[in-house]
């Protein structure tokens, strides 16, 4: 960590001055994700500032996710988020290889169930149809993203109940075995905190926010193929939105 001059005369505060040093530092590359910081000591050291003055640098970092605290480890720089368009339908696969990514999935539960009443109006099926439901968590590079769970009705993709969605896109299997072209979506997106063994299967404290969201998925013919409950990661996601007036 190269010294800098804080400047002790003008009137920026110098928390905010080390703050704006470490994004530069973590913008310009010079520090990468993973890597582990200088400790609060060492720093306030090197910047003859007080230790209360670095922290308050780090902990607005650590909030806008800059950062990441590991309790006994030390300071690191956080991964960047991923910026998810919200005016294009894609699969999670597709997103994940846009991104220079390896995308990948762990099944954590495959089930039939019936249709409640909400299943049936989604998904376009009589109250007590058969729906399957499957819960996998989604990788990126092998780290946890998101955990989805995607019901399916089983009158229209029998196979569905056999299927290995550890190796295949759900979105693609979709189309290579029942020839669906998905076209558009209705999707809603809240926040919110996580149980805590979404919290372990995500490896994120509880405390951390996550995405909720809601998406049905239709076909061209306008049938609804999909309904997805999904958590993501709230310090990996961002949402950008084009805004036109
Ligand atoms: C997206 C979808 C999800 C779908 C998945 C299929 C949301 C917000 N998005 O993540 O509904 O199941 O893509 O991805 O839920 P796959 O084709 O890679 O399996």
């Amino acid at each position: 960590m190269k010294p800098i001059q804080l400047n002790k005369s003008i009137p920026i505060p110098l928390y905010f001055q080390l703050k704006q040093y470490l994004i530069q530092q973590i913008e310009n590359g010079e520090w990468k994700p993973g890597d582990l910081l200088p400790s609060e000591r060492e720093m306030s050291e090197l910047y003859g500032i007080s230790r209360m003055t670095v922290r308050q640098a780090l902990i607005e970092l650590v909030n806008e996710g800059r950062l990441v605290r590991e309790q006994g480890k030390g300071t690191f720089v956080a991964e960047p988020k991923i910026s998810q368009g919200l005016l294009r339908l894609t699969s999670f696969s597709e997103d994940m290889r846009a991104r220079g990514m390896t995308p990948g999935a762990i099944v954590l539960d495959r089930a039939t169930i019936p249709a409640d009443l909400k299943l049936a109006q989604e998904l376009n099926v009589p109250e007590g149809d058969p729906i399957i439901r499957i819960k996998r968590v989604r990788l990126a590079d092998e780290r946890p993203m998101a955990i989805e769970q995607s019901h399916i009705p089983l009158s229209r993709f029998p196979s569905a109940a056999e299927q290995d969605f550890n190796q295949i896109s759900l979105y693609k299997w979709l189309e290579m075995s029942y020839g669906v072209h998905i076209s558009h979506a209705r999707q809603t997106i809240e926040v919110g905190i996580p149980q805590p063994e979404e919290a372990e299967i995500l490896h994120i404290p509880r405390t951390m926010p996550i995405l909720l969201t809601e998406r049905t998925t239709f076909d061209i013919l306008n049938q609804p193929v999909e309904l997805a409950k999904s958590i993501y990661r709230g310090d990996r996601y961002k949402l950008t939105v084009d805004l036109q007036r």
